[in-house]
């Protein structure tokens, strides 16, 4: 069974939110961060970073949040055809995880970035239900994830 490696309060929440929409079997491993398990070796074997969330899918390990999902949602057949659909969610999970992240999580540019960032994606939700239409995708994770996030 697929492992996902977190802590509490962690970004493991957003693989987790997508696990349970894909309705995948998955194995929570909660590491006291507190206590530092994620700097000792056993966890450094899976992340060298010392961050998480990771994974181990079988023989597989994977860490960044945007790798993860992206490779869930490829395994689990929720990517577009085509190459251009593909790039498009690639396109909003790296922007969650790069300039709305850093929008959001960065307290100094909040003021500055939040009515940039959110005035554009509020338009695209009052036309459409979901980030890339009408279909909730990958890419709602990713974001939902920043935007849904409580400082
Ligand atoms: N960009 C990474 C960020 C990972 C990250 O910073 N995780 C935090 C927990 S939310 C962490 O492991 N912090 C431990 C540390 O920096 O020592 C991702 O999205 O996976």
């Amino acid at each position: 069974m697929l492992k996902l490696y977190g802590g509490d309060r962690s970004r493991a929440s957003i693989v987790r939110w997508y696990l349970e929409e894909l309705n995948v079997p998955y194995e929570f491993v909660k590491l006291d961060m507190q206590a530092g398990e994620h700097c000792q070796s056993e966890f450094l074997a899976i992340n060298p970073m010392g961050k998480v969330p990771a994974i181990v899918d079988g023989d597989f390990q994977l860490w960044e949040s945007g790798a993860i999902l992206l490779y869930l949602a490829e395994k689990h057949d929720k990517m577009p055809p085509t190459l251009e659909g593909r790039a498009k969610i690639a396109q909003w999970v790296l922007f969650a995880n790069s300039s709305l992240s850093i929008g959001v999580f960065v307290e100094a540019n909040r003021e500055r970035e939040l009515p940039r960032l959110m005035t554009p994606l509020n338009e695209i939700l009052e036309q459409q239900p979901f980030i890339l239409g009408n279909e909730f995708t990958v890419a709602d994770v990713a974001v939902g994830s920043v935007v849904g996030y409580k400082y």
